[in-house]
């Protein structure tokens, strides 16, 4: 009798329930509950850096000591708990496919924060030329940790590769500066790249929707900065889900200060400066310019060495609220000075994190992608990555594409050489009295509409009180271009697939009856009124129609010229202010359109401006904040990145 495969797999199930065979079946189907503790053994040690602080460290072994395994790191801000023995993480690595096929999987509690010991610089600077071993950063304490693994984990092959998402992403990133010899792969994912860009801040503008996440960075660990194994700061908590009216009856930022004196965060640390305020929040409101403080804390400055030894592999989310310009421009500065390096790319139709859950629906907020977009991804893209450098498998060079990227409107993945692509040309289109997106500029028209502090427009229809904003990056944006604070252009209908395949530049030509203000560009896929809806889509929208945000950003008018420099406007004088959008690719199809929005308050996804120039908007007044009338002329142009 000839066995079928999948009898013989009834059978061998079936088998091992009846026995009660608790090892866990290396199926294709979901992972068992406890396969980390079926599977691993845990240790946890304290490893001495070179200056003697102890990182707290967890090592996760394969229970199959019969062959040796590549060790894959992530450094984390964010715990590398659970604690204790018996204690284990559902999924450790990257991707269960990895943790089935056997790794060294490691956590480590970055300097200063949970087990670890010393003292938590957030976004710590690196320091270059180190010459003595108190001169330390992430870069030496990935080294150091790194060279201590390698010599004291049993069973590592010698090979070491490092991912993580967000801020362990930075971290990822920066272990590629000063890199030890045996890290071999690196994936920094969602990685922020500077806090004046990533996160915080968009252009100058203070993110107030990431107002609660403050404190998770801010407030020092208690008893004096001693190690700590249970969460130790406490968000503010501003009981109502409603931010936008919140944040507005509030009024100036300085009204927040409040939430961030240590008497409301159960802790009795005195700072070693003797400062009782929040540590963050106090560095947010004193240092509202672009200045020293920011600039020594970006990591794509440290990019123009990473030696070759080191394999790259950055991922990104195209609908990334939080790290859009880490990750892109990680990838382009590595790929631009360090020329031989294997340094790849893959953009996908996810937000924050996206790529790495297993939900097998692929929406974010909205508006659906497609099936098992993530779970392609790690098996075929993340895995294929690390298997190749790290245990060797795969042909000469991975298999994967310098950049694996999907295009967000005709949901697909395309495989490129290069990321922009080779075939993809700057078009300029102009702003139009008649609400137009025209291929060549008329005279220059005066639209004007005021800016009401009372009433500023919100950044979505469905503001909540969130840790971090996320959906509003595919939201529809109907309900902003009904606004009269709100202008609005758009192409004729489509008659054939136009593909934006880069980033994007707004050049505004604008003025204020103010001395300051905020210009916000949104661009837009309006939908046909002949398509299907789809289960993610709140109710009381429809597909059909649909106007969704494909890209957005922000500039702070008086970083027009100069991040560290502001400068006031000139009131009711035309003044030039170019907004570099975030890079995109995604078709807008035959039959839809291709709008742009310009307005210039977004609230409270960014804190208000007061639109009168004061030195400081964290220290501005009730009546700095006073509502103007703005202009843009019809000769502002967009510079669009079109795949040819
Ligand atoms: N980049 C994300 C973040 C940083 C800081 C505050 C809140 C979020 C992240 O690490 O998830």
């Amino acid at each position: 009798m000839k066995y079928s495969f999948q009898n013989l797999v009834f059978v061998l199930v079936s088998f091992m329930m009846l026995t009660g065979c608790k090892k866990a079946v290396k199926t294709e189907s979901a992972v068992v509950e406890n396969y980390v503790e079926l599977n691993y053994n845990k240790q946890e040690v304290e490893i001495a850096m070179r200056d003697g602080v102890k990182l707290h460290t967890t090592i996760y072994t394969p229970k199959d000591t019969g062959k040796e395994y590549p060790i894959l790191m992530q450094r984390t801000p964010y715990s590398s708990r659970p604690y204790g023995p018996g204690k284990f993480r559902k999924q450790i690595g990257p991707n269960e496919h990895l943790m089935k096929d056997g790794y060294i999987v490691v956590y480590q509690d970055v300097r200063g924060r949970w087990l670890s010991e010393g003292h938590y610089e957030n976004m710590r600077a690196y320091i270059p030329n180190k010459t003595s071993n108190d001169q330390v950063d992430e870069s030496s304490d990935t080294y150091d940790t790194i060279e201590w693994l390698v010599n004291n984990v049993d069973n590592n092959n010698g090979k070491v590769g490092v991912w993580g998402i967000s801020y362990p992403g930075f971290y990822a990133t920066y272990a590629t500066v000063d890199a030890h010899p045996a890290l071999k792969a690196a994936s920094p994912q969602a990685c922020i790249g500077d806090f004046f860009f990533d996160d915080f801040h968009h252009n100058g503008a203070y993110l107030l929707s990431y107002f609660r996440a403050t404190s998770l960075f801010g407030t020092p660990r208690p008893n004096n900065d001693q190690p700590i194994d249970t969460a130790w700061y406490v968000l503010p908590d501003i009981q109502t889900d409603d931010q936008y009216q919140f944040f507005l009856d509030n009024g100036p930022l300085k009204n927040l200060n409040s939430f961030f004196e240590y008497e409301t965060v159960d802790t009795q640390t005195i700072r070693p400066d003797g400062v009782t305020d929040d540590y963050f929040w106090n560095e947010l409101k004193d240092h509202p310019n672009y200045d020293e403080l920011w600039q020594s804390r970006g990591i794509i400055q440290h990019l123009k060495n990473v030696k070759s030894h080191v394999a790259t592999m950055i991922v990104g989310g195209w609908f990334d609220a939080e790290d859009l310009y880490g990750p892109l421009e990680t990838y382009k500065n590595i790929e631009k000075h360090n020329k031989g390096n294997y340094n790849t790319m893959v953009f996908g139709p996810w937000d924050h994190g996206g790529w790495a859950r297993k939900n097998p629906r692929n929406a974010v907020g909205n508006y659906y992608f497609g099936d098992s977009i993530s779970l392609f991804y790690q098996k075929n893209i993340e895995t294929k990555f690390f298997d190749h450098f790290l245990k060797g498998t795969g042909d000469k060079n991975s298999g994967l594409p310098e950049a694996y990227v999907f295009d967000s409107g005709r949901k697909e993945w395309k495989t490129l050489d290069t990321w922009p692509p080779q075939n993809s040309v700057k078009e300029t289109m102009f702003l139009s009295e008649n609400q137009e997106l025209i291929p060549a500029g008329k005279d220059a028209v005066p639209l004007k509409f005021i800016s009401d502090v009372k009433k500023p427009v919100p950044y979505s229809e469905d503001i909540k009180s969130v840790f971090t904003p996320r959906k509003y990056m595919t939201d529809d944006q109907r309900f902003a271009a009904r606004r009269s604070d709100v202008l609005v252009f758009e192409t004729e209908v489509l008659e054939e697939d136009l593909t934006l395949a880069g980033d994007i530049m707004a050049n505004l030509k604008v003025a204020t009856t103010g001395t300051a203000a905020d210009w916000v560009v949104k661009i837009i896929d309006v939908h046909p009124s002949n398509v299907e809806t789809n289960e993610e889509m709140q109710d009381h929208l429809k597909l059909a129609n649909y106007h969704l945000m494909v890209r957005s950003e922000v500039l702070r008018g008086r970083f027009r010229n100069s991040f560290s420099h502001p400068e006031p406007f000139v009131p009711n004088k035309k003044t030039d202010v170019d907004i570099k959008l975030q890079d995109v690719f995604h078709t807008i199809k035959k039959g839809h359109k291709l709008q742009v929005q310009v307005q210039s308050t977004w609230f409270p996804l960014i804190d208000l401006n007061p639109q009168t120039y004061v030195d400081n908007i964290f220290e501005a007044d009730e009546e700095d904040f006073k509502t103007q009338t703005h202009t843009v002329f019809t000769d502002s142009f967009i510079e669009f990145s079109i795949l040819k």
